[in-house]
């Protein structure tokens, strides 16, 4: 057929000449001899398990060929690589995204079944990397995607946790956080690489000493050592030979330290020792956006960052590049502060260990360093306390101090006299106890600075970063976020996938903006009930999933309202809260009004620490717990906590969704991507002009997209003007009995005290403004439903929706990075046949 012929065309142009082993027999082959060979299994003991495994290393061996030529095309040519240094990469499953990039994804299917089996089946049995807790590690997740799809040399460096992000189960409604073993049946997608393994050092002291040119340096006598172990994943990019490297880093106890001279024979203290040196890469901190200022967090973000720093010194030496040209072979990303270590790291390795004069150093660091700033929220600003950073990291204190102390000279020349705006540039925050600030170190060690959507940028411009701002105006920019349309169109919505190519080809796919084509169709009437049917479909396919998972019925022709992120009170999951029992008090008044019926699906976790977070999700799934099973209701509301929400549970949510709740407070959000996940997948939003919601707004036009809520300048003058939200309520009868009815106990079998500190905070305080959004939101929602009984006009606000999504591709927003930032450029892999390899 057309589709296929198209693929081979492609294939045939981008010169992967590897027919054979794109071959369906050759594929059913190895997938056999797998199964035999790695997993000593034949088809009648195989267990799906069995069968995953034996595909994952049928796809791997084909990964193989195209790692090993982007290694070597890098390695020859010396290419400019990014690396990019994140805590987080929320990778999400691996099979079935290198079978779309690969372009064997439906031969696959076919293969499993004609032995009987399922592929989707299959894919759910790989366990995600859940290396991440949310947008920040999904992220980076979508830009190692475009960079490999834009074939650009990268390398993404970051920790092998054991346990991941935590499995989260409900009981009785409230969260239980259950352990992530996500290696506990292997990982077939990673390669150790022992043979680069690292020494990282801890603690001590530093000593001064003159060298053979009598020049003053700095010994760092550390009291630890601990390994670091490169595992190594394949990324390939869609349909080009570029497999670049996820680089993780493992803690191990070095062998060659000698226990015995710490410990005098103390054969138990040794492995104790061990198993400390392995604690660095176990865990995963489960608090996204919020400071939890421990040590061991500190030593895992030095661990990896030096891991990462000395494995670049490594690659040049290999390269034969003198470490003078550091900047010129590597641009380094810092993803947020959790790696802004590296700033000292790097002066350390070439000042202590390279033996390069301070200036040269520091000119190498700043032009190496790129920072992305995440956030607004003051929790999330990363400090260390003194105390703290110097029992760990004696040496990088000192040369922190140094730098202060040099950059601080320079600030007084610029602004003499003005020792309020120093003490607030300083690398050091001294009022009170004293802390390292890991912003300014971020700021100061790097040459570029950008926030993650427009307003966001503005704001770290006016606020955040006002002080660094003036001083270096010239650092900043803007990269809005994106997403990438393989994982979340082609692998989540084959049903759409399959739409947009048969109307626009497959060009979409490395090149979202040609999604515009779509709008051409949108009188195409024959076009618009395909588009409904694939939403419809995808409805369906979601409903039963529900319907297994919580024994509740759901309407696949009900409007579909999701909001799925992590549980904040900033992200306000429950002001949606407050509206859904804002139309049960309507239906209890009224029981024969007419309303559209929805579908409220929330998913989403909470940190573990985070009691009014946990709060949030009993308060939602109560809510659920007496709307859907009240006679009175007539199924015309549900409410579903999906637990565990998941890159894999994402991956079924998005393409089934009508609305998407973006409702965070304006001026919250940094950015937010989930909200062009779902336009994408065609759901119109319903949000606050926050974040990367005012782009999409302005790309599918105020028409096709429910605005509501304060806007940022307003809540800064409610903020300064003293915000009294309990005038708020006393005004809105709406609000006054919704707020009452949760107050009474009525969603708690009558128990009144447990939303009570729910409750106190909104009438109390409310920092985040959801009464003084709560009649705004309301009103739209109404809008919202008074559209969707028109389904005709709602596919076509949905069809515009997707039809304008292009600019939030992270293709789009790899290429800003790589030409604003980085300053790198392409680098084509040619494919080397079997006897290149082995010559
Ligand atoms: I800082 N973000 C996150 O997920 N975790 C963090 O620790 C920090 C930021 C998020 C922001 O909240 C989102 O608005 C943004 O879209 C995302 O980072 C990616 O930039």
């Amino acid at each position: 057929d057309s589709s296929s012929a198209g693929q081979e065309d492609d294939r045939e142009r981008r010169g992967i000449s590897e027919r054979a082993s794109l071959d369906k027999r050759a594929l059913r082959r190895s997938f056999l001899d797998n199964l035999l060979y790695v997993q000593g299994k034949f088809p009648r003991l195989a267990t799906k398990n069995d069968y995953y495994l034996a595909l994952a290393h049928t796809v791997r061996d084909r990964l193989m060929q195209r790692w090993i030529s982007t290694a070597a095309a890098y390695t020859t040519q010396c290419s400019r690589t990014v690396c990019y240094l994140s805590a987080e990469f929320l990778m999400g499953p691996h099979l079935g995204n290198n079978l779309i990039n690969l372009g064997i994804y439906d031969v696959a299917a076919e293969v499993v079944g004609e032995l009987g089996l399922d592929l989707e089946d299959l894919l759910y049995q790989e366990e995600e990397p859940g290396l991440g807790n949310g947008g920040l590690g999904r992220l980076a997740a979508c830009f190692i995607d475009s960079l490999a799809t834009l074939e650009v040399p990268a390398l993404g460096y970051g920790i092998r946790y054991e346990y991941g992000i935590f499995h989260q189960t409900l009981s009785d409604g409230w969260q239980v956080e259950k352990t992530d073993k996500w290696l506990r049946f292997g990982n077939p997608w990673e390669l150790a690489r022992p043979e680069w393994a690292v020494e990282i050092k801890f603690g001590g002291h530093t000593e001064q000493y003159t060298d053979e040119h009598q020049r003053l340096r700095v010994r760092w006598v550390a009291a630890r050592i601990v390994n670091g172990v490169p595992y190594d994943t394949p990324i390939l990019g869609y349909h080009v030979n570029t497999a670049n490297t996820l680089r993780l880093w493992k803690a191990e106890a070095p062998e060659s330290f000698d226990f015995g001279q710490f410990n005098r024979g103390d054969y138990a203290g040794a492995v104790t020792q061990k198993i400390v040196s392995e604690n660095l890469s176990k865990v995963l901190y489960p608090n996204d956006e919020q400071e939890a200022g421990k040590e061991l967090r500190l030593q895992q973000q030095f661990f990896f960052v030096s891991c990462s720093l000395q494995d670049m010194l490594r690659i040049l030496q290999i390269q034969r590049i003198p470490v003078e040209k550091f900047h010129e072979k590597f641009a380094v990303q810092l993803n947020d502060t959790h790696p802004s270590i590296g700033v000292a790291e790097l002066m350390r390795l070439l000042v202590d260990e390279q033996l390069l004069a301070w200036d040269t150093a520091w000119d190498i660091t700043c032009k190496s360093f790129g920072y992305t700033n995440h956030t607004l929220m003051p929790e999330a600003l990363e400090r260390w306390s003194l105390p703290l950073f110097q029992r760990v990291l004696p040496r990088h204190l000192e040369i922190i101090y140094e730098i202060n102390a040099r950059f601080l000279d320079q600030v007084r020349i610029r602004f003499f006299g003005d020792e309020a705006r120093i003490a607030r540039l300083s690398l050091i925050e001294e009022q009170g106890p004293r802390y390292v600030r890991m912003a300014n170190l971020a700021c100061v060690g790097s040459h570029a600075i950008n926030g993650v959507a427009d307003l966001h940028t503005e704001l770290l411009k006016q606020d955040v970063l006002k002080d660094f701002y003036e001083l270096c105006p010239e650092k900043f920019s803007n990269k809005t976020n994106g997403v990438t349309p393989r994982r979340w169109i082609v692998l989540a919505n084959p049903r759409l996938t399959s739409l947009i190519t048969e109307t626009l080809g497959d060009g979409w796919i490395r090149d979202l903006d040609l999604l515009r084509g779509l709008e051409s169709h949108i009188d195409d009437a024959a076009f618009v009930q395909r588009w409904q049917a694939v939403k419809r479909a995808n409805k369906a396919d979601l409903a039963t999933h529900i319907e297994r998972r919580l024994q509740i019925s759901i309407d696949p022709d009900s409007l579909f309202d999701v909001q799925v992120k992590r549980i904040h009170e900033y992200k306000r999951q429950h002001l949606a809260a407050l509206h859904i029992v804002a139309l049960y008090c309507r239906i209890k008044a009224n029981p024969n009004i007419e309303m559209v019926p929805r579908t409220f699906i929330f998913g989403g976790k909470a940190a573990p620490g985070y009691h009014m977070a946990k709060l949030m999700i009993k308060l939602i799934t109560a809510i659920g717990d007496v709307v859907n099973f009240d006679p009175d209701v007539r199924g015309r509301l549900k409410v579903a906590f999906l637990p565990n929400f998941s890159v894999t549970n994402g991956q079924r949510i998005y393409p089934a969704a009508d609305l998407s709740e973006q409702i965070s407070t304006a001026g919250k959000e940094a950015s937010g991507t989930g909200n062009m996940k779902f336009q994408m997948n065609g759901a119109l939003t319903i949000g606050t002009m926050d974040g990367a919601n005012i782009e999409i707004m302005e790309e599918v036009g105020k028409e096709n997209f429910f605005q509501f809520g304060l806007l940022t300048p307003e809540v800064y003058a409610w903020q300064a003007r003293g915000y009294r939200p309990q005038e708020c309520y006393e005004r809105s009868p709406a609000l006054r009995e919704v707020i009452d009815l949760i107050g009474s106990g009525y969603f708690a079998r009558g128990d009144s005290s447990v939303f009570k500190p729910l409750i106190d905070v909104l009438l109390r305080y409310d920092p985040y403004f959801l009464l003084a959004d709560f009649d705004s939101y309301v009103a739209c929602q109404d809008e919202v439903s008074a559209v969707y009984k028109d389904k005709h006009r709602w596919a076509r606000m949905a069809i515009l929706n997707s039809a304008r999504s292009g600019k939030f591709s992270s293709d789009r927003t790899i290429r800003q990075y790589c030409s604003e930032i980085w300053n790198v450029d392409k680098v084509p892999v040619r494919l080397l046949s079997q006897e290149d390899v082995e010559a």
